[in-house]
Formats: structure tokens, sequence, C-alpha cells
């Protein structure tokens, strides 16, 4: 044979070409949208900036493998010890371990509470996640609802036993952090929590209460606390009914010095589709001990917790967005088609500036939510504030959650075949987004709590969102580029005008029926992309 012939693929030889596989930057400095978002709004820049690129080069030097380890070393049940005594252990990895520490020392629930940042705190603590979110393991997951219980917390002024919990809460000191779950799923029903909710409270003598019954979702249940619903059982033995009589319960995950859990008992750990990296289990309460935080109204008490989760949710679909944009463009310098690199083929150039369109909508529809947040926890929102914070986050939340599996399954295509193997890691990205638009509220429940807010608030909230949306119009006319895009928003807007005056004239059952595409049409709108349905 020619010696310059290239080698023969044999048994010990498989070829001389691989593939150069995508690289993880540091996403802060990679995404340019947040850099120039925060640039244009924040007035603490250099903390904040200096917070952010630091974080982001752990992320991509070490943060991002230890999530992978979360997920090939997911959680596991033992429910018993080697001589047969029950100690339902949930065996979690060391990596999972590690962002526990991590998330303490990088304050990444404390930001939204030091308020080092007055009003743009929040939107520090959630671009923070958004570069976190997708190498945490589903960390973020607990977090969420740990900054979701300090906030119940914080809004409801609680007992001396719950505020030291909010001290943990909310701490840096990753050997005083707590985090929280959040129990509100039992078997009859998530999404109507109080048809659903069968726990029931027993009164101590000590005014505490003893709670049984049975959770059936309960995510990150090696968490150190939890809130959960129940209902007293009065003296004669009676059991308020419905919505106004389930109670917001505070009650510390504890084991005895076996290791046992007291009052719980790990039925299961759930066999889920993704966010395997982390426990989701069901709980049979068999006299958890808890303190009573609100008397009945426990939905309406545990709202705040909602809203916050809500955004945490939308933070991870927009940095899963974010995140599969970032590896897809990297790759497409790296990998080659018919004599060209994957970048300079115009149609999928053309896909990837798509998606890339859907990520940036989502990021600053998040922004602007982050920022109502921040503002109404400083005490400086306006009356629109408030209205547009209440109606844009069921908003956010189901638009962004189903933005994410699109794009998501759409950046798994672009990698070809290599975006449906497993150990890419990119598969989970996908599994993982699915979670987003059923878990803290289906899309039809947000899109009927769209329609909750506009009644309650006899239709101010509305009114916010029009004059908010003609303002934002207003100031983007002013450049001519945008025209286009103006006029066609300006249109759909009046449309949606049209809509909601008429179905106002309707019965009830019309707009529940249009609901949904209400809510996606408000949340286009928002985003600047004219809907496709009003
Ligand atoms: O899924 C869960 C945890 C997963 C892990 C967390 C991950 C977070 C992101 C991580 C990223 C990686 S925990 C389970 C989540 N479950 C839900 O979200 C429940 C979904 N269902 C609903 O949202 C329903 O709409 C319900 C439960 C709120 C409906 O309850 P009711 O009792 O039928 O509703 P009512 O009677 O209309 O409302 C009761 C009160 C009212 O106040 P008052 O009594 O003053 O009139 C409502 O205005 O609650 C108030 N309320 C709200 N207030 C209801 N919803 C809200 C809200 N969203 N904001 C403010
Ligand atoms: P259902 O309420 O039975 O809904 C079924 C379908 O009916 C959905 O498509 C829904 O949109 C639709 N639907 C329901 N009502 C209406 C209506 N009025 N109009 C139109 N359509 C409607 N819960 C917790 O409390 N804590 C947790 O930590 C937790 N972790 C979870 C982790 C994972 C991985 C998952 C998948 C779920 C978790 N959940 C948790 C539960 C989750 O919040 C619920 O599954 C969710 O709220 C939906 O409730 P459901 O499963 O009872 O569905």
């Amino acid at each position: 044979r020619d010696p310059h012939a290239p080698p023969l693929f044999s048994r010990s030889r498989t070829g001389l070409f691989f593939q150069a596989q995508p690289q993880l930057k540091n996403p802060f400095l990679e995404d340019p949208l947040l850099g120039r978002y925060l640039r244009r709004h924040l007035p603490h820049q250099q903390a904040v900036f200096s917070d952010l690129q630091a974080f982001g080069e752990r992320i991509s030097d070490e943060v991002d493998a230890w999530g992978r380890e979360c997920e090939v070393n997911p959680p596991r049940l033992v429910p018993f010890d080697p001589w047969g005594r029950r100690v339902d252990h949930i065996v979690t990895s060391p990596a999972w371990q590690r962002m526990k520490e991590l998330s303490a020392s990088e304050g990444l629930v404390a930001i939204g509470y030091e308020r080092s940042c007055g009003e743009w705190s929040r939107v520090h603590q959630m671009s923070k996640l958004f570069l976190y979110s997708p190498s945490s393991g589903l960390f973020t997951c607990p977090l969420a609802m740990t900054d979701g219980a300090a906030k119940v917390i914080q809004s409801l002024g609680v007992p001396p036993a719950v505020d030291s919990a909010y001290r943990r809460l909310t701490s840096r000191d990753p050997e005083r952090f707590w985090t929280s779950g959040q129990w509100m799923t039992e078997r009859r029903g998530g999404s109507d929590v109080a048809a659903g909710t069968e726990t029931l409270a027993e009164p101590q003598p000590d005014g505490s209460y003893r709670l049984h019954g049975f959770k059936w979702f309960t995510s990150a249940t090696d968490a150190d606390m939890t809130l959960t619903l129940g209902r007293v059982v009065g003296r004669d033995g009676s059991i308020p009914p419905g919505s106004r009589g389930l109670s917001l319960f505070y009650a510390e995950v504890r084991r005895d010095p076996q290791g046992r859990l007291e009052g719980i008992e790990v039925q299961r750990l759930k066999d889920k589709l993704g966010t395997r990296q982390m426990p989701t289990a069901e709980l049979l309460l068999d006299g958890l001990p808890a303190h009573r935080v609100s008397e009945g109204r426990g939905v309406a008490s545990i709202a705040n917790m909602l809203t916050v989760t809500r955004i945490h949710n939308s933070v991870a679909a927009a940095a899963a967005m974010r995140r599969v944009v970032q590896l897809a463009r990297d790759y497409a310098t790296r990998r080659s088609a018919f004599g060209r690199r994957l970048q300079d083929h115009p149609l999928h150039l053309q896909t990837l500036a798509r998606m890339e369109v859907e990520a940036r909508a989502a990021f600053l529809l998040v922004m602007e939510v982050s920022r109502l947040l921040g503002r109404e926890e400083t005490g400086v929102a306006s009356p629109l504030d408030r209205h547009l914070l209440r109606l844009l986050t069921p908003v956010l939340k189901l638009y962004s959650a189903k933005q994410a599996v699109a794009v998501v399954s759409e950046g798994l295509e672009s990698f070809g075949g290599q975006g449906y193997m497993e150990d890419t890691g990119l598969p989970g990205l996908l599994r993982d987004a699915q979670v987003l638009s059923i878990w803290e509220g289906t899309t039809n429940v947000l899109s009927l709590d769209v329609l909750r807010c506009v009644a309650r608030s006899s239709g101010l909230v509305l009114q916010a969102y029009f004059t908010q949306t003609q303002a934002l119009l207003g100031h983007a006319s002013r450049l001519p580029p945008l025209a286009p895009a103006v006029g066609a928003l300006e249109g759909a807007l009046s449309a949606l005008g049209v809509f909601v005056e008429e179905a106002a004239a309707r019965p009830p059952s019309y707009l529940e029926l249009a609901a949904r595409d209400l809510a996606y049409s408000l949340a286009r709108i928002y985003m600047g992309q004219p809907p496709h349905v009003v």
C-alpha cells in the first residue's frame, strides 16, 4: 500500500475523524442580551457584573460537571437499615450536596432578601439563577421552593419557630442554610387543591398540630422544612370544607437519633421522565409535628409562594432555551455538512435565529416580571406595576414553559443524531423542559388564573396591560427600523381590545374556552411577537 494512504479501518482503528464537541463557555460572557439588559437598567452595575462574571466562570469550569453528576447519579431510597429498621433514607449524590453549599455561598436565595441592589435585587438574583439553572442538576427546584417559603414566611409574620427558619432559608452560610419543600398535591388532584386536600391537622395541647395525610408529589424531599396544607379537625370532630377550610402549615423534616424520619414515611420515589437528578417522593404523613401559619385561607396564604416559584420556573425555561441556543451556535462553527460549516448554511442559520428570537423574548419577559417583583418588595411599585405583576406572572409561566419545550426540541435537532444521545447531556435538557408546563400550575390552570385575576380586579389588570404595552410601543415607534413590527403589534393589540370587549358581553363559558388563546396573545404581544390567534 501507498504509505501516505489513509489507514484502513480495522479492529484497533475507528477512523481518523472525530467531531469536535460543543463547548460550554462562561454563560454570562456568552450572552450578549443579559449584559446589555443589565447595562441599560441596573444602577449598581459594577458589583453585579463582577458577581455574574465570576459565577459564570465557575459554572463553566466546575458546576456544569456537578450538574451532570447529579443526572448520572440520581437519588435513591433506602427504606430499611441493615437490621430491618425502617429509615426511609433518601441518598443523594455528593454533587447534589455540593449544589446546596454553592447555593448558600453564592446567595442564590439570599440576594432577593438582602436587597443590596434595592428594587433591582430580584433582577440580580434571577440573572444569577438564569446562568446557573441548566448546570444546576435541578437544584434550582429546591431553591425555587425555598425562595417561595421565605417569601410566605416574611409576608405572613409568623411564630418564633418559623422565624428562625426564615433566617436559615435566606442565609449565605452553608452550615445554616436550609431548603424548603412545598407539599400541595395529593392523590385526588394537584390543580384543584381545595378538592384534593384530605390531610387532617390534629390540634395538640401545646398549640402545635400533628398532620395525617398523603402527599402524592413532594419534590426535593431531602429538604429541611416544608410548607403544606391541611384541614384542622375541630373539637367536635368537624372538618372545615372547601378552599377556605384549608390552613397552611410549617413543618420541619426531622430525623430521630437513629436516622428515622419523625412522622413521615416515604412510600416510594417517583419514576420520572425527567428531573431525575432530584428526589420526588410520595409521603405518608403519620402525625408529622407542625405549626399553623394561616388559619384557613391556605390557598390565598400560599399565593405569594406561587408567584415566586412561577417566576423561578420561567427563569428555568428561559435559561434552558439560552443554553441550547448557545451550544447549538457553538456546534454550528465546528460541524460541517455538504462541504460547509453548519453556520454557513443559510437555512441552518435561520433555524438558529428563530430559536434565538424565542430565547430573547422569554428572557426579556422574565426580567420584566422580576423587575416588577423587586419594585413591589421594596415598596416603590405603582398600582400599575402591581396589576402587571399579578397578570404577567401566570402569563409568563405558561408561555415560557411551552416555548422551552419547542426551542429545546429544535435545539436537539440542530445537533443531528448526537442531540438524541444520552451521554451528550442534551436529551436531559428536553426531558427537564417538559415538566415546566405541568408543575406549578398547568397551562390551562394558569390560563384560568389569568381570567381569575382579571375578574377579581374588575378588569384593572387588563387596563394596566393595555396602558403599559401602548407606552412601550410608543417608545419603540421612535426607532424607524422597528416601524413594521410596531405596526403589526398595534394591530394585534387593538384586535385584542375588541376581543376582550366582545367577550365581556358573552357567557363566562366563552371566555373560559378562549382562556388559553387569550393568555398566549397577552404573552406574545408583550414579548413583541404578534400573536397567531386573538
Ligand atoms: O408543583 C409544585 C412544585 C414543583 C417544584 C417547584 C419547581 C419550581 C421551579 C423550578 C425550576 C427548575 S407545587 C404545586 C403547585 N400547585 C399549583 O400551582 C396549583 C395549581 N392550581 C391553581 O393554581 C389553582 O388555580 C388554585 C389552587 C389556586 C385554585 O384554588 P381555589 O381555592 O379553587 O381558588 P380560589 O378560590 O379562586 O382562590 C382562593 C384565594 C383567592 O383569594 P381570596 O380568598 O382573597 O378571594 C384567590 O384570589 O387564593 C387567591 N389566589 C391567588 N392570589 C389564587 N391564586 C392566586 C395567585 N396566583 N395569586 C394571588
Ligand atoms: P390534573 O389536575 O389532574 O390535570 C390534568 C389535566 O387537566 C391537565 O392538562 C390540566 O391542565 C387539565 N385541567 C385541570 N383542571 C382544568 C380546568 N379547570 N380547565 C381546563 N383544564 C383543566 N406538587 C407539589 O405539591 N409539590 C411538589 O413538590 C411537586 N413536585 C412535582 C414534581 C414533578 C416532577 C411533577 C410532574 C409534579 C409535581 N407536583 C408537585 C405536582 C404538580 O404540581 C401537579 O402534577 C400539577 O399541579 C397538576 O396536577 P395533577 O397532576 O393533579 O393534574
